[in-house]
Order: C-alpha cells, then structure tokens, then sequence
C-alpha cells in the first residue's frame, strides 16, 4: 500500500499555514459583538534550552481545545510569549561571560521554531517578551500604580534568604523542608529592607472567590490556594502591661483565656525589644544569635525543644486580673497574627512543650475526659466541658464558649472577633541583574520618588559576566552611572533603586498585555480587556499552583479596583496536565531516563507524538512514555490517511441513501466528541475516532464500498476531528478530499439528530400485573422519561380510568407496572 511520508507532508503544510494565519485573533469581530469570544492560554515558557516532553504535552493538550473553538465558530484568542527574564539565564552569563540577553533570545528562537513546527495555533502577531524593554516598561508602570495605592512599599524585616542563589526568596519560594524552590540550598533569615506587594489586602476576597472557582478548576489547585491564604477564625486580646502599650495576641481559642498561664512573643519582633527589662537584656540578644540560624520551619515544628527567655515583666489577663509573665521565643512567628500569644499550655502543645521546659504551671480549662495534660504531657484540644472557667463554667460547645468569651471581651474593650489569614505580604524585590528594574529613585531630601511615567522604562544597564556574581547586594549597584540620577523632584543628586522585581511580577499580567502587545501607549487596552476577558481556559502545571495564580489573581483584583479591567479573577477555568514520566519516575539526567522531544519527533513526527500524549490518558493524569506507542499512533494516523486516498480514487455513482450503519456511527462519534472534549476526556476523543476509522475501512473493504458519500462523510469527519490533534494528517487528508485548506476552520458538522436514535425497543406497560400497552422507545430512556410516556399513552389512560394511580414501577426500557 502506499505510504506516507511524514516529514514531507510536515514540510509542504508549515508554509502554508505560516501564510493563511488561520488561527490569528480578529480584535474588532469581538469587540463589536459579531462573533462569540473565548481565551485560550497555556501558561508561556521560561526560555531555558529547547522544548521538553512536557511541553509537548501541555501545547497537544491546549491545542485541541482552542482548535475546537475555532471549529465552533467562536473567535479564539490564543497567544504566545515568553517569561524570559530570571535567574537562569544570569548563571549562564556568568559562565559563559556574555549578557543575559545572549542566551535568553537564543532560546527563544530555538523554542519558537519548535513550536512552529509542532503545529501549535498560537496567534503569532500577539508575540511577546518579558524581557524586552517594550514589556517591562509596562510593568514598571504597573507597579507605579501599586505605589500609588499604597499597595507597593518598603519595609524591613528578616527574610529568606538563599546563601547559594545570594538573594532574598518569597515565601512561597521556600519549600515545604526550608530549602530554596530553585537551588536546593537550605534558606536562612536576613534582616533587609525589601519591597512588597500588599497581597494581605486582598486576602479575604482572594479566599472568598475561591468558592466560585472551585467547580472550574481543578480541586487541589482550589485547595493549596486555601491553605496557602490560611482563613482563621478567632479574637485579638488586649492585655495591659504596666509602663507599656497593652499586648494584643490573636488566638483561634478566646474559650481558654482562663487556661493562660504566660505569654510569648517572637523573639526577633520589635515587641521583645521594647518589652525587655534592661536586666533581661543580654539574654534576650544572646538568644536572638542563635534565632536567626533557623527556618521559620524548624521553627514551628512541634518535635523541635522550645527554646525561650523570659523578658522580666508581666502582663494582666483581663479576665480574671491574673499576672502572666511575658516570655520570647522562636516558636512564636513575628509576621504572623500579631507576633505575639496567650500560652494556654493545657490546650496547646506547643506551649505545653514550652511549660514543660521553663517549669511553668498548666491549668485545665476544657475538661474532655482525657488525663491531666499537666501529668500526661498531652494537650488535648477537643469539644469538653468547661472548667475553672468563670463564667463559661457548665458550658460544653467550643463554637458556644468562643462565642460568649468574644462577647464579654467586646463588652469590656479587651478584644474583638477577628479572621486572621496566613498570607503575608508578597515580597518581590531581588538583588539580581535579569529582572525589571523598580522604577523608584531615593532622594536624601525626597525620599522615595517614583520615576516619572514618561521616562519609563527604566532600562537595565549593559552588565555582563563577572559582573553579575552575586555578592549579596544587587549588581546593579556597580553600576555607578546607571545608579547616579538627578532628583525627579527636586533636581538633587539621588540614586536609583537597585533592586529589580520577582519574575513573577512580569508574569502576573502578561495575559493583559497579549491583547495588544504592541500598544506604545499604554499597559494594555481597557476596551479589550472587557471583549476578551476573562481567560475561559488556562492550562498549566502543578508547580505554579499557589505562586503565579495566586499573584495573577491579586494583580487582576487591583486592577479591577484601579478601573482597568471590568472583571474579578482572571481565569475562569483552571487544568492543570500531568506529567511524562519514563519507567514510573520522574525524567532526570541522573536517572538517565530521559526522553528527548526532538528525537521523538524525528521518529515518529509531530502529529504521532501529539497523538500519543492526548490518547494515553485524560489531561491531568501522568503519562509514562513506557507504556505508550508512538509507533502505534503514527500506524493509526496512515491508516486514517489511507481513507482518503480511497475516497478519492473510486469515484463512483453516489448512492441515493447511503450505508446508514456508517453514517450513524459517524454522527454518533462527532456528537460525544463534542460532549468529551467539553469534559476535557481527549483519550476518548481519540479512541472514539480510531474506531470511526475502523468502521470506516469496514464499509470499505467489505460493505458499500468506497464510492458511498457515507464514506466520503465518515472520512471527512475523521479529519475535522483529526484537525485537533494530528494537524499535519487532517490536512493531508482534506487535500486528498478535494479541499483547499485549511481544515483547522472548516467548522463542526452538523450532527444529524434523526441518525443518533439507536433502533427501537418495545416497552411494555401493564396495570395491576395485566398488559395494557405496547411503546417503542429509545433504548437509553430515561426512568423518567419511560413512566412519562406510559401514563400518557391513550390505551392506558383508558384503563385507569380516572382512578388515582398509587405507585409506578419503571425498568428502563423494557417495562412499566402502574398501580391503581
Ligand atoms: C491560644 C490557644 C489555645 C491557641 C489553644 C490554640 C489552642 P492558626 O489556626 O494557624 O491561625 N499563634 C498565634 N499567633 C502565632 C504566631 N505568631 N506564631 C505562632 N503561633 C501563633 O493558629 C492560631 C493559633 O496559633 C493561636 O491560637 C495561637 O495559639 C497560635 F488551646 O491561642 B492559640
Ligand atoms: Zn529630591
């Protein structure tokens, strides 16, 4: 038979399309209404070396769903670009002492051409990079506005910091076991002044609509987002401390004020150092040294011995009047709550710990009919009756004794109900050269002057090699007349901020600027960002689950708030794709189980590779390339191809009807295509078509013969659902049909309904046990449907003649009992 020579069919149709632009996004069809709009965005690349498995994956999966947008006729925005500033492409220039920019928009070249050649449909002319001074200026101007809202500022703290990477890290940058996101090294506390974004402003809303995305995205990414934001219901108490403010604590347990036995404040807040008595002084810096060598994990840890000093004064409980004497340690978090607690050791295991080690009392307050947990060392913390609790004395309900103590504390002015969140502020100043530079300048007279908006950008000046080695200080600084500027306001001599931002600044509006890209005159446009907006899909992986939405989500909310954009959250939907594993692990050098995209493709070629990662499992599942065949898949695809060929070289008289059989198994396939790809169960789409292609050859070989137009339908079918994922064969195969291409826009057939009801079945309904009637239905009738339709039928209304009808028992679809 004949064959198909991949790569020249992949050679032919790239300049084909590269001319039509097929899939290019008409701005003023949506703007005024004339065609339906959905936005289609995958999550852009950082431009490190070529394209790997996984992004095959996540593009093939992308692409069926914004090409099936385009084949229902909605005008689809599906843009591309790069996240190009960041760290790798820094350590690259200092080993290979080059700028920055020299392997940034190498790679990226080298990944654009391979997404050409993947048949990806991105809408070229939306094109954009981080890193070109035309992007950033945008984000500087960005991030003025933040300023301006008192949303950006400066404040020092001690922060993360990685000692390998020698620049600060974001919260979130900080794993799970304290080491840094990017390098692996253990991260350390420095005390710096940074910038960051007020993302606690937004925190409640940015937990509240989380309900609303929930049914669009995927669980676990609604989850971690909920953890990370961390929604704790409870109450601020005041309690007064002589020749001092009083010290408010947030606590989730205001029902065992009564169990306080001592307080404890960070040891590295400003409240220690200005509750200290100046005998406790020293100890207090003595342990501070030894604080600081610690993560803020190890810290909270419950296992770990608690460490502490007491400060020599003591603090009235206001409600029983009681001294609590006033201790700092580690355990308890300067930015978290108020930096300072109420110990209630019984009820607390961390603070029993800590009784425990300074030899302080522990008083029951919840009696749960567990042992003493002064004797047992065991904190209990669940639903019991209160003791030694003054008024709460009897009581037995958590939510009843929290409720009561919050009021009594309202009544009295010593507190008030309050939600706490654990979201902290979003750190996102870097002491690193490939980044947007903050367009602040710091004048002695001044202070802090934002950079006028018409000198933006605030382009980064020509660093290169050695002189980006981290050294602890941003090497913008070495940049003596970079750094050397006039005053914006008032003409004296100042300098500019040397820091740049956290490359998740430029990606947290980035969907914004692809809508005109090129605009020189503003961030984005506010028109396009209503017909646009929101993303109706947005695709990316797991890693980014709590970062890069969060932020997005943030930046989308100010700007909302600014009057730039007319929508809540940017994404209404949310997946996110597994990963391709080989041999049940993770892909990694030193296992040497890596499977290299461009050797895949030269294999197989690309409409087989992207078959594969559709076909092998639903979207978010991994896919070990163990146990797939892109040998099996490039089989598939020739013999999907072959139809066409067959259709058109017997061109015979039509026949009138037609092979009904085929044409129902047609229309029945392109109808659940529609239904399984709105589910995002592609695997099924694809095996769905490889049986259309079965039958197909079927009526071939052995029924109607070629010449059917059932035929010619069939294998018209099975290239328009070919066009979603094996592009280059859907063209081929449209060619061979007659057709000028391309067939990525030819539009969803029309599905015949008359063709998708199966052959009848007879359906008996019988009163009192006695057959009164005889239905054809459907075979899948529903229960419902079925019981309708019996007590509706003449012959049966006849019989039960007006008699109340008592019960109906259906068995779809053969049977109805009705009794009378
Ligand atoms: C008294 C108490 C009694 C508490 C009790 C708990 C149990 P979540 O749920 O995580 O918000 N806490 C408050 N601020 C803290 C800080 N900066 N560092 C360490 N711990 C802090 O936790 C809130 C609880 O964690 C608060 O309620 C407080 O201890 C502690 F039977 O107050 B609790
Ligand atoms: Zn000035």
């Amino acid at each position: 038979s004949e064959s198909y020579d991949v790569k020249a069919v992949e050679e032919k149709w790239l300049p084909v399309w590269e001319r039509l632009e097929p899939f290019r996004a008409d701005d003023d069809a949506v703007l005024a209404g004339e065609r339906e709009k959905k936005y289609a965005l995958t999550m852009f690349p950082y431009p490190s070396g070529d394209l790997h498995m996984g992004h095959a994956e996540v593009f093939a999966i992308h692409d069926v769903i914004s090409r099936y947008w385009w084949q229902r006729g909605y005008e689809v925005l599906n843009p591309m670009g790069w996240d190009s500033f960041g760290l790798p492409a820094e350590n690259a220039a200092i080993r290979n002492d080059t700028h920055p920019a020299t392997y940034t928009y190498a790679n990226i070249e080298t990944q654009f051409a391979s997404m050409q050649r993947y048949g990806t449909s991105f809408d070229w002319t939306r094109r954009l990079h981080t890193s070109d001074p035309e992007y950033y200026r945008w984000t500087q101007w960005l991030f003025l506005r933040f300023h301006e809202r008192g949303l950006a500022y400066r404040k020092n703290s001690p922060v993360n910091w990685c000692p390998q990477d020698q620049t600060v890290l974001a919260n979130e940058q900080v794993l799970a076991d304290g080491t840094c996101e990017r390098c692996g090294a253990e991260v350390t506390k420095r005390e710096l002044t940074q910038w960051y974004f007020r993302t606690t402003a937004y925190a409640q809303e940015l937990y509240d609509c989380l309900d609303e995305l929930q049914p669009t995205w995927i669980d676990k990414v609604v989850n971690a987002q909920r953890n990370w934001i961390g929604r704790s219901e409870g109450a601020h108490v005041s309690f007064a401390v002589e020749g001092h403010d009083p010290v408010t604590v947030f606590t989730t347990r205001p029902d065992t004020l009564w169990g306080a036995t001592f307080m404890v404040v960070a040891a590295d807040a400003k409240l220690a150092a200005s509750l200290v008595t100046d005998e406790q002084r020293p100890a207090l810096e003595a342990y501070l040294t030894e604080v600081r060598k610690a993560s803020d994990i190890d810290r909270l840890a419950t296992d770990r011995p608690k460490t502490g000093v007491f400060l020599g004064v003591h603090a009235t409980n206001p409600v029983n009047g009681e001294q609590l004497p006033i201790w700092a340690s580690d355990y308890v978090l300067a930015d978290y709550g108020t930096g300072a607690i109420m110990a209630v050791p019984a009820h607390d295991q961390r603070d029993l710990d800590f009784a425990r080690a300074m030899d302080l009392p522990v008083r029951m307050v919840v009696d749960t009919g567990d042992d003493d947990p002064a004797v047992s060392g065991v904190a209990t913390t669940g639903n019991g009756t209160y003791v030694n609790s003054g008024p709460l004395n009897g009581l037995s309900e958590k939510a009843a004794g929290i409720r009561a103590v919050i009021e009594l504390l309202e009544a009295g002015e010593h507190g008030t109900g309050t939600v706490n969140f654990r979201l902290r502020d979003w750190l996102l100043s870097r002491q690193r050269y490939w980044g947007a530079p903050i367009p602040i300048i710091h004048c002695a007279t001044c202070g802090e002057v934002p950079v006028p908006d018409d000198q933006l950008p605030v382009t980064l000046p020509d660093l290169r090699g050695a002189d980006l080695k981290p050294k602890g200080t941003s090497p913008l600084g070495a940049a003596t007349e970079w750094v050397n500027v006039a005053c914006p306001t008032c003409g004296g001599p100042a300098t500019r901020d040397t820091d740049t931002m956290d490359t998740f600044v430029d990606s947290s509006w980035y969907f914004l600027r692809f809508l005109s890209p090129n605009d020189e005159t503003q961030a984005f446009d506010s028109a396009l960002a209503k017909a646009w907006g929101p993303i109706d899909l947005y695709i990316g992986g797991d890693e980014h689950a709590v970062l890069h939405l969060l932020y997005a989500r943030f930046f989308t909310k100010v700007l909302r708030d600014a009057g730039l954009i007319d929508w809540d959250e940017p994404f209404s939907a949310y997946l996110s794709q597994g990963k391709v594993i080989n041999n049940g692990r993770k892909m990694s050098k030193s296992l040497g189980n890596g499977v290299n995209l461009g050797d895949q493709l030269a294999e197989f070629g690309v409409d087989a590779v992207r078959l594969t990662l559709i076909f092998a499992s639903p979207p978010e599942d991994n896919i070990d390339w163990a146990d797939v065949s892109p040998a099996g898949s490039l089989k598939f695809l020739q013999r999907a191809w072959r139809l066409a060929g067959d259709v058109t070289s017997h061109p015979g008289a039509p026949v009138a009807e037609g092979d009904v059989a085929l044409r129902r198994v047609t229309h029945r396939t392109l109808h659940d295509a529609a239904q399984l790809i709105e589910s995002y169960r592609f695997n099924v789409v694809v095996a769905r078509t490889m049986e259309l292609v079965n039958a197909t050859r079927k009526a071939i070989d052995s029924g109607c013969g070629p010449a059917d137009p059932a035929v010619r339908e069939a294998t018209e079918a099975v290239a328009i659902l070919l066009s979603l994922v094996a592009p280059y064969t859907a063209e081929e195969m449209w060619e061979r049909l007659g057709h000028e291409p391309t067939v990525a826009r030819v539009g969803w057939p029309t599905v015949d309904e008359a063709l998708l009801v199966e052959e009848s079945v007879t359906a008996v309904v019988q009163i009192q046990g006695k057959v009164k009637a005889r239905l054809e239905v459907a075979p899948d009738i529903a229960e419902a449907d079925l019981e309708a339709l019996a007590l509706a039928d003449a012959d049966v209304v006849r019989a039960i003649d007006g008699r109340p009808v008592r019960k109906v028992i259906v068995r779809a679809p053969k049977l109805v009992n009705i009794v009378v």
